[in-house]
């Protein structure tokens, strides 16, 4: 197997890595853009335009990062750049309320079967922060329980078990964290009610709320089994705990209404993100209007934020749902994804690997996971060959594809990969699953 790390970016790349590790720690402003936990060095993007990136030396590459999930649509569409430009021209902050976040606030209380209030915020991590704290606030309760590998931003009460970056580096929790804060977070398995029941056998009458990703996206994809959400939602309620449905992935992009919609599950709280804003900083959580009153100046839970609604972010949420409804992508999507997951697992049996790997879709999330699988909780994928997605990571990288740095992530299918795109991503997969196995 080549040695991943001496895989460089081009000489322009590795030149703005070396003047970015001097001015920012680790090169990047997060983690997982890192290339870490696959060797070599990033590249840096100059461009982006429908399912294509072009890094600063002029290499293009098939997008399936897309920035970790806003880009429905594939990068700038006309529509897109089309309402930022108008909003420019009117300014881009006031800190004062504008007509605008009313109407996305109206138009995602349509779309989101559990959300009568929300309010708007600068990302995910916001969103889901400050969903936390109204739950216990508003239960009296101390105590979070979050699934294993599920990743609901970096504030200090998911920092625990979490996935994504924090799966990809290894890191137990965070430094920094403090231990009774931390401690206040209980972990259990996802897709296990079982272990759910007993934490609340454990900790009776203590527990505010039970957050999780509806579809897992951040161990890499894996999917709820049949009746297991139900049975969290009735688990949390007989015990008088707050359900939140974290679906900044999944909000949006699984269905117009988001995962809870397509699979039927009401949650007390939604925390939204990525689509919301359609790449630029927008993050939301709403709900129960008993529970969302709650929220200062209507009630004493404080939150706050200079930039929340920010009227060009929320520009760029408006015309992402507008054109949603004007042109609902589902079935693109869904073509998209099943073509890719039908080409890859041809790809795969070619080569007789179906005993080495395991491909897991919903939509137009999916991942290869380097394991035999299935893919049904952390558990299942920890094990996962990483030193092997390294090698198949820069394999396709080489081939012009560009895929997520870490094995715990999702890639992001959009309406801007055709057939072609998809096409010749396939047939790279087939040539670096070679590179991966046979080196
Ligand atoms: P942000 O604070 O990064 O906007 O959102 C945090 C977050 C919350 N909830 C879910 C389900 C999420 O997936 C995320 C962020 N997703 C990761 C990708 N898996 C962001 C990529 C990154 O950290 O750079």
């Amino acid at each position: 197997m080549k040695d991943p790390r001496k895989a460089r970016g081009g000489a322009r790349s590795a030149a703005l890595f070396r003047r970015a590790r001097k001015v920012i720690p680790g090169g990047v402003n997060s983690p997982v853009r890192s290339f870490a936990s696959v060797g070599g060095e990033p590249f840096f993007v100059a461009a982006g335009r429908g399912c294509r990136v072009r890094d600063a030396d002029g290499r293009s590459y098939i997008d399936y990062v897309m920035s970790y999930g806003p880009h429905l649509f594939g990068h700038v569409p006309a529509f897109l750049q089309r309402a930022l430009s108008r909003a420019m021209r009117r300014g881009t902050s006031y800190g004062a309320p504008t007509e605008l976040e009313v109407r996305l606030a109206e138009r995602v209380a349509e779309m989101v079967p559990s959300i009568e209030v929300l309010r708007l915020v600068s990302s995910g991590t916001e969103a889901t922060m400050s969903a936390a704290r109204l739950a216990r606030a508003a239960t009296g309760r101390k105590r979070l329980v979050k699934t294993e590998g599920g990743y609901h931003g970096h504030a200090d009460s998911f920092l625990v078990s979490a996935g994504s970056g924090v799966a990809t580096l290894g890191i137990a929790g965070s430094p920094g964290v403090p231990e009774e804060l931390a401690a206040l977070t209980t972990v259990v398995p996802y897709n296990d009610v079982e272990a759910l029941e007993a934490v609340f056998t454990t900790f009776p009458g203590e527990i505010a709320a039970v957050i999780l990703e509806p579809v897992a996206a951040n161990m890499g994809l894996v999917l709820p089994k049949p009746g297991y959400l139900e049975s969290v939602r009735e688990r949390t309620r007989k015990h008088g705990a707050l359900l939140i449905f974290d679906e900044v992935i999944t909000g949006f992009r699984l269905a117009s209404g988001g995962a809870q919609a397509l699979l039927g599950v009401t949650p007390d709280l939604t925390t939204l993100g990525k689509i919301l804003g359609g790449g630029l900083p927008v993050g939301a959580y709403g709900g129960r209007r008993d529970l969302m009153e709650k929220m200062a100046p209507s009630g004493p839970v404080y939150q706050a934020g200079t930039l929340s609604g920010n009227p060009l972010a929320v520009s760029a949420g408006l015309a992402m749902l507008d054109e949603l409804r004007r042109r609902p992508p589902y079935a693109v999507l869904e073509q998209g994804g099943s073509l890719l997951e039908s080409l890859l697992r041809a790809e795969i049996d070619a080569r007789g690997l179906s005993d080495e790997v395991c491909v897991t879709r919903l939509g137009s999330l999916l991942t290869l996971f380097f394991t035999p699988g299935p893919a049904v909780d952390f558990a299942s994928v920890r094990g996962a060959d990483t030193k092997r997605y390294a090698a198949f990571f820069h394999a396709m990288r080489e081939r012009g594809v560009f895929l997520p740095p870490a094995q715990f992530e999702a890639w992001f299918v959009s309406t801007a990969h055709g057939e072609p795109e998809i096409r010749r991503t396939a047939r790279a997969a087939g040539e670096s699953l070679g590179v991966a196995f046979d080196s």
